[in-house]
């Protein structure tokens, strides 16, 4: 009998995206979500939480070096870095890659992912035992209330905006964010589809813009969110993310990034821009 896992990608607006599976690796649920890791035919293994998929084998690259490299090839000295939410480590794993940084703090509310995924996802949570990585179980929101002045980058990479993320995207924690930031800090965070919900994608830049003296949206194409065609917003209290050297950014053995793509994926589609226009 052949199993298919259906996504319910954005079931409001009527869509659904369907995987076929070998195997259900586990499945449990957690003291936040319903937590899967599953192996399919076309993507390999899957994190899948709450009926979401968050992660897979063969694409997540494309996602976690946009969301780490664009601001740490940003930053010309990153040390500190923190991670809100990514317990798959993923953003760590590539994080670490920059010889910079000392110390990647990672703050994920939900310590049956990090488990899970040491044990089912390796090639992705391979870099969380680096000696330089700290793990810590808690909120996000909480974590970056209580440290101050205190990260180079802050990424969040977060679930939906529902549930025990909702307080993740908003001015309330980027006012928080910006705080939590050094001087010259930089913040990203996953800023969902502009196709599918302009909405969200519309406040959440505006939000940031609000907080933070440069403000730029990227899109990247990751084949299992909903659209293909994601975003990612940059607040930062110095440094312009479009507006980098990229004839100084050194050579790193990548598969998405490219100093080439830094650049270009800050061009957006008129559509896009008309999004998060005012
Ligand atoms: N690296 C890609 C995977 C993710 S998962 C996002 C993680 O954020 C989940 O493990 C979830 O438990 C964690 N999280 C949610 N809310 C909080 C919070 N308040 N504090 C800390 N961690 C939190 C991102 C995928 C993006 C999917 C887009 N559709």
């Amino acid at each position: 009998m052949d199993l298919w896992l259906k996504e319910m990608q954005l079931e409001d607006a009527g869509i659904a995206m369907t995987y076929k599976v070998k195997e259900t690796l586990v499945r449990k649920k957690t003291q936040f979500q319903d937590l899967a890791i599953v192996d399919t035919e076309v993507f390999g293994r899957m994190l899948v939480l709450d009926g979401i998929v968050q992660t897979t084998i063969k694409d997540e690259f494309v996602y976690h070096e946009m969301i780490s490299h664009i601001p740490l090839f940003t930053h010309p000295n990153p040390k500190k870095v923190l991670v809100v939410g990514g317990g798959d480590g993923g953003a760590i794993r590539e994080i670490l890659r920059h010889p910079s940084v000392e110390k990647a703090v990672l703050c994920e509310i939900d310590g049956d992912v990090v488990e899970e995924c040491k044990k089912y996802l390796p090639e992705i949570s391979c870099a969380l035992d680096d000696p330089r990585c700290e793990v810590f179980i808690g909120d996000g929101i909480k974590y970056v209330k209580e440290h101050k002045n205190e990260f180079d980058v802050i990424i969040v990479d977060s679930t939906d905006p529902f549930s025990i993320a909702e307080g993740l995207f908003g001015g309330n924690f980027y006012k928080d964010i910006y705080e939590s930031l050094t001087e010259d800090g930089i913040f990203i965070a996953q800023t969902e589809t502009p196709f599918y919900l302009p909405e969200t994608v519309k406040k959440v830049f505006s939000d940031a813009k609000a907080i933070f003296p440069v403000t730029k949206m990227f899109m990247a194409a990751i084949p299992t969110y909903p659209g293909g065609y994601w975003s990612f917003t940059v607040g930062s209290k110095k440094y312009d993310p479009s507006q980098v050297d990229i004839t100084k950014i050194p050579e790193m053995d990548t598969k998405y990034y490219t100093p080439e793509i830094h650049k270009a994926c800050f061009v957006l589609p008129k559509y896009v821009q008309d999004v998060i226009s005012e």
